[in-house]
């Protein structure tokens, strides 16, 4: 179905304060529709990654079956229409975030290399020995390793926002790490193992009164809200195309021209330079400064079918939806026996990470998965939060776009089920 038509159907579907027709939705991504151990498939691993609908699949099919090319270099019709088609990627994706230029939006592999751009071009040239680097208690690894490598390298310290027993920051501590040693302050704009959403904007204010620059980690929160980076004023802001409904292997930092324009490079190679000799090479603009190589043609084409599937959609319906089911969940989770939730922020959005009374989530995951259920079970790339809370795994189920309550009843009596087969 089109998007065009799609948001049609939403208005004569429109139902209640929900935004869409879900079962419409799900008519546009095939792999829901399969069953696996005989069950109908019930994807709950959004977080992890989302399915593709149609459209984007069929973008890249025509992509490689019409006018696969390289870009930026070929001097024939094949090579201009993939040129196109890939600049025409970061065009919608510049739309979407509602980015100021077209410069601010780089082409990295995922969220994980964003951040890690940042660090090794804008850190290794900013962060000295005795600064420090802020971020928060609930980051996945993505948003703590790098900083730690640079930290270790600078002779820099790493500090870190705690957080309460819901899983909320604790804002006036935020405020009191602030300190003219900080060089930069990485929070998550909402956590992938507890939900929780950030006040990133607020928290941006807070840091620019201080004259501390913003990355904001958008992996779990661009696909689920609508994200504005010139209303939120970040400074640099990462996701990953793979988890907004588009393909694996491409993901997006976005960053201000004035702090891009002054970055040096992040790797060398064709495409990124000005002039080559062998005594001395002057570097390209952004964009293309931070993108040596032949970049991921296919994805940047697959992430813009994806970008104007979402615009079709609308975020703002999506994240109505997903409130409502994220409710109605809420609800029928706190009915399971034994079932404890860990992350119960007042701003929450989309995943339930939980804990069943004697059941080790490994064999939880595993009982699930054998009636059709797809959930996450383990760290989720966020070990020292697990740590925060005392535990060592829990299990995640995820919402997306096409998630409906059935789904939710569904998980609800194969929990029921996990506690009678392990005898709880
Ligand atoms: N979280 C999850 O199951 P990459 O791997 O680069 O696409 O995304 C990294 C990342 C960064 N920040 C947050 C908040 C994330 O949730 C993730 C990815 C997945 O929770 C895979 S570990």
């Amino acid at each position: 179905m089109s998007t065009a038509t799609l948001a049609k159907g939403i208005e004569e579907t429109l139902d209640g304060p929900i935004g869409y027709d879900v079962q419409r939705v799900r008519e546009d991504f095939p792999i829901l529709t399969q069953k696996v151990h005989g069950k109908p498939l019930v994807y709950l691993d959004n977080a992890n990654t989302t399915q593709k609908p149609r459209q984007v699949i069929d973008a890249l099919a025509t992509y490689y079956s019409e006018y696969n090319s390289n870009v930026h270099r070929a001097s024939h019709l094949l090579g201009e229409r993939a040129t196109e088609a890939y600049e025409g990627g970061r065009a919608k994706v510049q739309r979407f975030l509602n980015a100021s230029r077209f410069e601010e939006i780089v082409f990295v592999r995922n969220a994980t290399e964003g951040v890690n751009l940042v660090a090794q071009t804008f850190g290794r040239k900013y962060v000295k020995e005795g600064d420090e680097i802020l971020i928060s208690a609930m980051e996945h690894h993505a948003n703590i390793v790098p900083w730690q490598l640079l930290c270790a390298e600078k002779g820099a310290t790493l500090r870190v926002i705690p957080i309460n027993d819901a899983g909320e920051l604790l804002l006036d501590e935020y405020e009191k790490l602030l300190s003219p040693r900080t060089k930069l302050v990485g929070i998550t704009q909402m956590s992938n193992a507890l939900g929780t959403v950030n006040p990133v904007k607020e928290m941006i204010a807070t840091a620019h009164r201080h004259g501390v620059p913003v990355l904001v980690d958008g992996a779990q929160s661009a696909y689920h809200m609508a994200v504005d980076v010139q209303d939120m004023d970040c400074d640099f802001f990462v996701f990953s195309g793979h988890k907004l409904y588009g393909p694996t292997g491409i993901g997006i930092l976005y960053g201000k021209s004035e702090h891009l324009e002054n970055m040096p490079p992040f790797m060398g190679g064709g495409d990124m330079i000005k002039t080559v000799t062998f005594e001395e090479t002057t570097f390209g603009d952004p964009p293309y400064r931070f993108e040596a190589g032949t970049p991921h043609i296919a994805g940047s084409i697959g992430l813009g079918a994806a970008v104007d599937y979402l615009t079709g959609l609308g975020m703002a319906n999506i994240a109505a939806y997903e409130r409502d089911l994220m409710a109605y969940g809420t609800a029928a989770l706190s009915e399971v026996p034994g079932l404890r939730m860990m992350g119960t922020a007042k701003h929450k959005a989309s995943v339930y990470s939980f804990l069943l009374d004697g059941i080790h989530p490994n064999d939880a995951g595993e009982l699930l998965d054998r009636q059709g259920i797809a959930v996450r079970v383990g760290q989720h790339c966020a070990h020292p939060v697990l740590q925060r809370f005392g535990v060592t795994a829990t299990v995640r189920a995820s919402l997306a776009c096409y998630n409906t309550r059935e789904e939710i009843d569904a998980l609800v009596r194969a929990l029921h089920k996990v506690r009678e087969l392990m005898g709880a």
